[in-house]
């Protein structure tokens, strides 16, 4: 399998941090992928998006959650997503609330590089408030442990964070959120993806 890779993408983070639990990253080749520049990405993914797996079969896998769930058909280990009931309910909530705050943040820092207008400021309020909401809610219900997609994406969006915004602290105001992302950080799926 070849994985369309940014290093600096929370998205393929996230694919590369289950490929580690699961025991199958060496299976996956990383192509080092510029969204603006590769050719091939936009003829695998229309979206022209990272990550974006290829199949041996040449099926085009995308986005990340599509992605995540096809690799815990791969190999023996635990699936990251529950196959039922109220814990696959809570990991696809939390992947979902995560997603959405990687995706806030990632917006945001377009539209902080462009010039700025009226508009431009109102959207990044709007985004910035997102993700704001979004630790809140993480807050008042952290994570357990790093065994689900639930966790793994809740993890990469605070990488994130720490990565791109770490001008606007979170930890303070967010004491459970900030001890349970301490306690995982140092696992290998995440201290080998960190981005630099
Ligand atoms: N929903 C997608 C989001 C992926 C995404 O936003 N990737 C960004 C990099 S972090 C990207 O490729 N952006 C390039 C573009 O939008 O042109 C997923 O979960 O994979």
């Amino acid at each position: 399998m070849r994985l369309f890779f940014s290093a600096t993408s929370p998205f393929v983070r996230k694919v590369l941090a289950c490929a580690i639990i699961r025991g199958i990253e060496d299976q996956i080749e990383k192509v080092p992928t510029s969204t603006m520049t590769s050719a091939e990405l936009p003829v695998a993914n229309p979206l022209g998006k990272v990550p974006c797996l290829l199949l041996d079969d040449g099926t085009a896998v995308y986005d990340s959650p599509v992605i995540c769930d096809h690799l815990d058909t791969i190999g023996g280990a635990a699936p990251l997503l529950p196959a039922a009931g109220p814990a696959r309910l809570r990991a696809m909530i939390l992947q979902a609330l995560a997603d959405g705050i990687m995706d806030a943040a990632v917006l945001r820092r377009g539209q902080l590089a462009a010039p700025q207008d009226e508009a431009r400021a109102a959207s990044n309020a709007r985004q910035k408030a997102a993700v704001e909401r979004g630790l809140d809610r993480l807050e008042s219900d952290p994570p357990q442990g790093l065994n689900d997609i639930g966790a793994v994406s809740v993890a990469c969006a605070l990488g994130y964070l720490d990565f791109r915004y770490s001008s606007e602290p979170w930890r303070e105001s967010r004491p459970q959120l900030a001890a349970w992302f301490a306690s995982v950080s140092t696992h290998p799926a995440l201290a080998t993806t960190a981005p630099a």
